[in-house]
């Protein structure tokens, strides 16, 4: 099977998220079917819809051959691995992966949804997409316009790590 591109976003804000970002980052592409893995810089992040300490977000582009729930599959077992626990929704994390996009894909099931449906709205995951495709345009409009519209939402790049 020919290799497509997917993004991947990543957050974490309990225990040391920068670093779990950075295993996780080494963990994708070390992965059978996944075939490259180029990371944004990681962003720190005021939580949105939750509350609790500030966030670490980053996004990958990877290239796969995996299905999407196969790839659901690997992206929660390497959050297991890192000790996510879910206690209750949006509860802080030590480490969440998201499918946000998959080229070609359109699905909405009781598992998995693609794109993932809140990532238009959220700056922590449309400000390192930029940074890794500026030109990207999603359903709901480009990243710029995206990005403006959610002006409010404070989030800071990193330069060190
Ligand atoms: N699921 C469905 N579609 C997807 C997808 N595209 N990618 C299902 C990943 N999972 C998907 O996810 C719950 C279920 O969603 C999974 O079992 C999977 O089958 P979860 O990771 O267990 O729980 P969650 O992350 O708490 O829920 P959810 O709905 O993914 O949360 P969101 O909307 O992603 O928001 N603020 C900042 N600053 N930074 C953050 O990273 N993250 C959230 C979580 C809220 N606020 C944040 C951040
Ligand atoms: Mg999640």
């Amino acid at each position: 099977m020919t290799p497509v591109s997917a993004y991947i976003g990543l957050g974490a804000n309990l225990g040391d998220p920068a670093a779990t970002l950075q295993a996780a980052l080494d963990d994708l592409a070390a992965q059978p079917g996944i075939t490259a893995c180029t990371a944004s810089p990681l962003y720190r992040t005021v939580p949105i819809d939750t509350d609790g300490p500030l966030f670490i977000n980053a996004v990958a582009r990877i290239h796969t051959t995996l299905s999407p729930l196969t790839l659901l599959d690997v992206l929660q077992a390497i959050e297991n691995a890192h000790h996510r626990e879910r206690p209750y929704r949006y509860a802080p994390r030590t480490l969440d992966l998201d499918l946000l996009l998959m080229d070609g894909v359109e699905m909405h099931t009781e598992r998995l949804t693609v794109p993932h449906p809140r990532a238009h709205q959220r700056a922590f995951v449309l400000r390192p997409l930029q940074d890794l495709a500026p030109d990207l345009v999603l359903a709901q409009g480009s990243l710029t316009a995206l990005l403006a519209a959610c002006a409010d939402q404070a989030i800071q790049r990193l330069d060190t790590v």
